[in-house]
């Protein structure tokens, strides 16, 4: 893509390793064939795969609305955002996911919407991406471990989704959860948390306009390391909120308890907004390392986006409701 100064792989590398995969999923597909006469019929409806890719790849090479949103920030290399990573499903070192998070199986993908709405069922990715438009969101990410990034999302707002399927005056949380598959997510086998990895917000989090399900970043498709096929983005909350490889969407009268709460509930809590003024119980939140520079800079309030959230939290202790 021209508008970044680090492209996923060249154009020349691309063709051969996409002429591959077609051969092999042909391959396999002629075996199905060869096998599958004695098999229902129903077996071919459920193999669909590249459906979703097919849709987003031309959106990417489309025009897409961007906004800056990151106070004219430098963007964080690219090599830095796809090799720096949190994802305990692939291991707790930052480099585990760039390692082995070519074994997440993201294709087919369809998420699972479940409880209050109006609609509910498992929907193809390819569906999503049909119904809503993309767009590029640039911002700051900040990890409540106490390092930041800029990166420029490509998605589209969480609030589209679930208005398009319908809530209800009970829709008051929204409870996301991880792909749970141990046999491909080895950190799955390991107790780091209770998988799956689960997230929530409160429904006006959830709709607020900034809450992004993103599907891209640097003008790509989402990266397996950043969450592919599709993650969420909360800017003004610490990044373990922005969940990724989403598989289920679950809309709830009640809070739910997320997978950090109930880790380690002193240390994280259901809200997790950027704070510079609550500290982590095991260090301070006052400043942060931007991935890429030397030095610290200031952790802002809401991580610089204050003036379109702060009235979210009118009212609360933020001490409190940390
Ligand atoms: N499923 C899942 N989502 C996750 C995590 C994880 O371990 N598993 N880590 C979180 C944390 S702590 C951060 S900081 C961000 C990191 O996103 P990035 O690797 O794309 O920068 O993802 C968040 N989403
Ligand atoms: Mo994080």
């Amino acid at each position: 893509m021209p508008r970044y100064r680090y492209p996923v792989i060249p154009e020349s590398e691309v063709t051969p390793k996409a002429v591959f995969d077609n051969r092999r999923h042909f391959l396999r597909q002629g075996f199905a064939v060869g096998a599958a006469v004695m098999l229902a019929p129903s077996m071919f409806l459920t193999k669909n795969a590249h459906a979703w890719a097919d849709v987003l790849k031309p959106a990417l090479e489309s025009d897409l609305p961007s906004q800056e949103l990151a106070g004219g920030e430098a963007l964080t290399d690219f090599r830095d955002a796809t090799t720096y990573n949190n994802f305990y499903e692939f291991g707790t070192g930052k480099r585990d996911p760039e390692v082995f998070a070519h074994n997440l199986p993201v294709d087919p993908w369809s998420i699972t919407l479940e409880g209050e709405l109006d609609k509910t069922g498992a929907i193809p990715l390819e569906d999503i991406l049909k119904r809503h438009s993309l767009e590029e969101r640039i911002y700051r990410l900040r990890c409540v471990e106490a390092w930041s990034m800029v990166i420029p999302w490509i998605g589209i707002p969480l609030a589209d989704l679930l208005n398009h399927h319908g809530l209800t005056s009970r829709s008051k949380y929204v409870e996301f959860e991880s792909l749970y598959d141990p046999d491909n997510l080895r950190g799955q086998r390991r107790s780091i948390i209770d998988w799956p990895y689960r997230e929530a917000l409160r429904i006006d989090e959830a709709m607020h306009p900034l809450t992004l399900l993103a599907v891209g970043m640097y003008g790509e498709k989402m990266p397996n390391q950043n969450g592919a096929p599709i993650r969420l983005v909360v800017p003004w909350k610490y990044g373990f909120k922005s969940i990724k490889s989403i598989a289920k969407i679950r809309i709830l009268e009640e809070p739910p308890t997320t997978s950090w709460q109930a880790r380690n509930p002193e240390e994280y809590g259901f809200y997790a907004n950027v704070n510079p003024d609550v500290n982590h119980p095991r260090w301070s939140q006052a400043r942060e390392r931007r991935i890429g520079e030397s030095g610290r800079r200031e952790t802002l309030m809401f991580n610089g986006y204050g003036d379109e959230v702060a009235h979210l939290y009118k009212g609360m202790d933020l001490q409190k409701h940390y």
